[in-house]
């Protein structure tokens, strides 16, 4: 603990005249207020909060008053938890919870017709999955700048990709396909969002088939980059426009995509060219130990644009609904290419220019700087060293390289800023490495608490990075703060990238799964509506055919059940009473007829799991089947006004 004794006067004068004495000065008059009250007042809440001047530093760099606004948005994965989180950066406030894969309460997400059909999306095997592991979260680009319009993540466990429209911050399509059985290189997109990308991490066979990987892994188990085609004047992913490059049962890992003079190009890491598939009670190694003999593995280089023509051209396959390009169609056209990377690698990352292609070594204590202009030469020029044994073609390591950069231990993935600097995690070591692009050179280590995993800079996937604030996103956090338990949050570390040298400025717990990765865009891009146009169906963007304006109200009996139109408005539902018979289909139609801004009105009704929240101008649909007689309280679960509590009605249902 550095005590405020040592404090210099000049800091101190600085803080005061800087900051302190803004509001003094508001209410004086414009006549400066008496530095010594102020000076004493400082020192004093300082001491007793035990601050010293590096954490009044940091404060003043994070503090955000009321009413005021953030200047970043970050989206983080919300890991296990299946959801997205938005926070303010600097303030680190949470925002929102966005429920993407998983049901969401507050959001009502998952309980109404339109939310459930989003949610079917992403069945698998005929079975619902109410859970996710979502790692990265990519913003949609143009010209490989985030544009502010849509967000998109991967699930890992169940291979699958959502995607958010930011103009209401809500899921509107998630979409799968039973060719692979996981994913982790997901999302990442194109620099025009043309396509988002969704890698595999453990191979299995095609389509969801059997076969028994101590015979037959290395010919029928397979990994595969599936392009799914983004649509942006429809806002939706098109299946039936997307395809996938099939790979070697390699276990791929991390992807990102070429920009500027690497566009057109995508690369994937992989860290089991040893084609290892556990069976540690069946006489062969621990997978731990059998992915990491080879002391190299494959970056995979795919020219997706040459594979889009030749999908175009009638190349691919379809399996299970995909189009798929072959192996033999990717080696022999010059779609994939191999170059060596070291040992197991993780993270892959395009510098800002697209030049460089920087791949972190996780056991192996370099970054490893490709080249782009040396690949593609290599590749013009037909310099292979060897084929892999399903035939694509190997560039030289060497040969590919720009260099390497010694960062310590550990490295996984890097950010960039607008400095020329790229910022390595480097998980062992726990600390995050500053070092040059352009001269490969360590300039700053910043230690983390603990084990950091990935990190995410201001605009730091884009062409034009901003600098200013970098997140260490921390595995553990066992001493930083109050104990809950056995099971810890996460911890988010806010960074100062604005000096030299780094610094630490706040400490943020996630107490909701394991987020891998975020991506923080600049505030001002983002330009969400306030309130739905009336009758408006949030999934379609559409009115509802089912709109209920207000004196529309109404009770209809037709062949599929009951209908009640319904609406809400400060502070009652038309109708509050519902009659229906005990066995009766009921679909209720409701509208929130308002269109104030934060007007949201809920609706629950007891036992039935009905639980929705409606948006100003929001239509809803919600339909289950009354198979209870009873008496059924109904309330809106927002205190939406001074009489909220009578907003309340009930479902009478009549016994047969
Ligand atoms: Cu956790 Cu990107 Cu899934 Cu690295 S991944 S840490
Ligand atoms: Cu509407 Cu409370």
């Amino acid at each position: 603990m550095h005590w405020p004794t040592g404090l210099s006067r000049s800091w101190i004068s600085l803080a005061i005249g800087g900051a302190f004495a803004v509001g003094a000065l508001a209410c004086s008059g414009g006549k400066s207020a008496p530095r010594g009250g102020a000076q004493s007042a400082l020192l004093e809440a300082m001491k007793a909060r035990k601050l010293s001047e590096a954490d009044v530093q940091a404060a003043l760099k994070t503090y955000t008053p009321t009413g005021r606004m953030d200047e970043y948005l970050t989206f983080a994965s919300g890991g296990h938890s299946g959801q997205v989180i938005v926070i303010g950066v600097p303030s680190m406030r949470i925002l929102k919870y966005i429920g993407v894969f998983t049901p969401e309460p507050w959001q009502g997400y998952g309980f109404d017709e339109q939310t459930k059909g989003v949610l079917a999306g992403g069945r698998r095997a005929g079975h619902d999955i109410t859970w996710a592991d979502t790692h990265h979260p990519a913003l949609s680009e143009t010209a490989g700048d985030y544009d502010g319009q849509y967000l998109f993540i991967g699930d890992k466990a169940n291979p699958r990709l959502a995607v958010i429209d930011l103009a209401d911050f809500t899921t509107k399509q998630i979409v799968t396909t039973e060719l692979i059985g996981s994913d982790h290189g997901a999302a990442f997109v194109t620099p025009n969002t043309d396509y988002i990308v969704e890698t595999t991490q453990y191979p299995v066979p095609f389509g969801g088939g059997y076969a028994d990987p101590a015979k037959e892994y290395k010919e029928k188990y397979r990994g595969a980059a599936v392009f799914w085609k983004f649509d942006r004047k429809k806002g939706r992913i098109d299946p039936a426009a997307s395809f996938a490059v099939e790979f070697p049962p390699y276990t791929q890992d991390l992807a990102d995509a070429g920009k500027l003079v690497s566009d057109g190009y995508a690369f994937f890491n992989s860290i089991n060219t040893e084609l290892a598939w556990g069976g540690n009670q069946e006489g062969q190694p621990s997978m731990e130990s059998s992915y990491s003999k080879s002391d190299m593995d494959y970056l995979h280089i795919v020219n997706w644009k040459k594979a889009e023509e030749l999908v175009a051209a009638g190349k691919a396959e379809t399996i299970a609904g995909m189009k798929v390009l072959r192996l033999e169609v990717s080696a022999a056209e010059g779609v994939l290419t191999f170059v060596p990377e070291p040992k197991s690698p993780h993270g892959v990352d395009v510098s800002p220019d697209g030049e460089d292609i920087v791949v972190g070594g996780k056991l192996d204590t370099h970054g490893t700087v490709y080249s782009i202009a040396k690949i593609k030469a290599l590749i013009a020029a037909g310099k292979f060293e060897s084929k892999d044994p399903y035939g694509v073609p190997v560039l030289p390591f060497k040969e590919a390289i720009r260099g390497q950069v010694e960062l310590g231990l550990g490295p996984l993935h890097t950010q960039f800023d607008n400095q020329g600097n790229a910022y390595t995690s480097l998980f062992l070591e726990t600390v995050v490495a500053k070092w040059s692009l352009k001269d490969l050179k360590v300039l700053d280590k910043l230690p983390t608490h603990y084990n950091i995993g990935h990190l995410v800079a201001a605009e730091g996937d884009t062409v034009s990075p901003d600098g200013g604030y970098l997140i260490a996103m921390n595995k553990w956090a066992l001493d930083r703060f109050n104990k809950v338990g056995p099971l810890l949050p996460q911890n988010f570390q806010l960074v100062d990238l604005s000096k030299p040298k780094m610094s630490l400025l706040y400490d943020m717990p996630i107490p909701l799964g394991e987020p891998h990765y975020a991506q923080m865009i600049k505030a001002d891009k983002l330009k969400p509506v306030d309130v739905y146009k009336p009758g408006e169906d949030p999934i379609t963007g559409e009115k509802s055919p089912e709109m209920v304006e207000a004196n529309k109200e109404r009770v209809e009996r037709k062949a599929d059940g009951v209908h009640v139109y319904m609406t809400a408005v400060r502070s009652h539902f038309t109708p509050d009473i519902i009659r229906v018979k005990e066995g009766d289909t009921v679909k209720l139609h409701i509208d929130n007829i308002e269109q104030a801004y934060d007007a949201t009105h809920g609706f629950a009704i007891n036992s039935y799991n009905i639980n929705i929240s409606i948006e100003p101008g929001e239509h809803s649909d919600v339909t289950f089947v009354a198979d209870k007689a009873g008496v059924f309280p109904m309330y809106c679960t927002e205190f939406c006004s001074a009489l909220h509590l009578e907003m309340a009605g009930y479902l009478l249902v009549e016994p047969k």
